[in-house]
């Protein structure tokens, strides 16, 4: 599958792209089946959602990301590795794809209740690669909206050269900053339905509110580079990588 030239013009101009029904049902029940284990026994390696709170009381550990999932389960690999996006990614990347397993390579929750909301950011904080050459598979295994904690993106945010001032220390853009409150202004955000993907360059504001309702929503999120967008040696970065051929 290709994109049609609307949509690449949409990803390139806002830095992100819902191609809707995009995985099959059946693949995403399987990977929720497979992520229960994980997720009801919080198997290593983990993100917690106390881990972002500047201030906790509680020692209670609530589940935010399941680190590392491409070694967990065939099916995880078998979605990361998937033939029918590739000739997308590479579209997009405009060279072949390699698969980052540093970073974002993750089953993402948003537990009812204990979640947190995820301010605004852009992704490249993260990471360490020679360029920005980096896109975002985003998986919905199943609905996602503003209330259970559905993705928002600032369109052509990966465009624009910001000032430090407009992010804190933690590399979290600003709510308060009057340049970033006229950007989050235009967030758009479109709900998603089990199967449909979402794609996002690593420079695109994006945040997400926490859930209220009273059921988890669980999705996949991996990133690939460009070939030639190699990783910084001695990095975080320098990690194992496949490459998508
Ligand atoms: O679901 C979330 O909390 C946000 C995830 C996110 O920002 C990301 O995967 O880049």
């Amino acid at each position: 599958m290709l994109l049609n030239n609307i949509q690449l013009k949409e990803f390139h101009e806002n830095g992100f792209l819902v191609i809707k029904n995009f995985a099959q049902k059946d693949l995403c029940d399987e990977i929720l089946k497979a992520t229960q284990k994980h997720i009801e026994n919080m198997i290593e390696p983990i993100e917690s959602e106390q881990e972002y709170l500047a201030e906790t009381n509680t020692t209670k550990t609530t589940l935010r990301r399941l680190r590392q999932v491409y070694d967990r389960e065939e099916i995880f690999r078998t979605w990361m590795t998937n033939k029918d996006i590739r000739p997308i990614l590479e579209q997009i990347l405009e060279e072949k794809a390699v698969l980052t397993l540093a970073h974002h390579n993750s089953i993402m929750t948003k537990m009812p209740k204990d979640s947190s909301r995820t301010t605004w950011h852009q992704d490249r904080r993260y990471w360490h690669f020679e360029n920005d050459n980096l896109v975002s598979v985003w998986l919905a295994l199943d609905e996602e909206y503003l209330e259970n904690g559905l993705l928002e993106f600032i369109p052509g945010s990966h465009k624009i050269d910001f000032t430090k001032e407009q992010f804190d220390d933690k590399t979290n853009f600003l709510d308060d900053n009057a340049k970033n409150i006229e950007l989050i202004h235009k967030a758009a955000h479109t709900n998603l339905e089990k199967g449909d993907v979402v794609l996002f360059h690593c420079r695109t504001l994006h945040a997400a509110n926490k859930n209220i309702t009273d059921k988890a929503k669980i999705s996949f999120v991996y990133t690939v580079r460009g070939v030639s967008n190699k990783p910084l040696k001695g990095t975080r970065s320098d990690f194992k990588e496949v490459i998508l051929d």
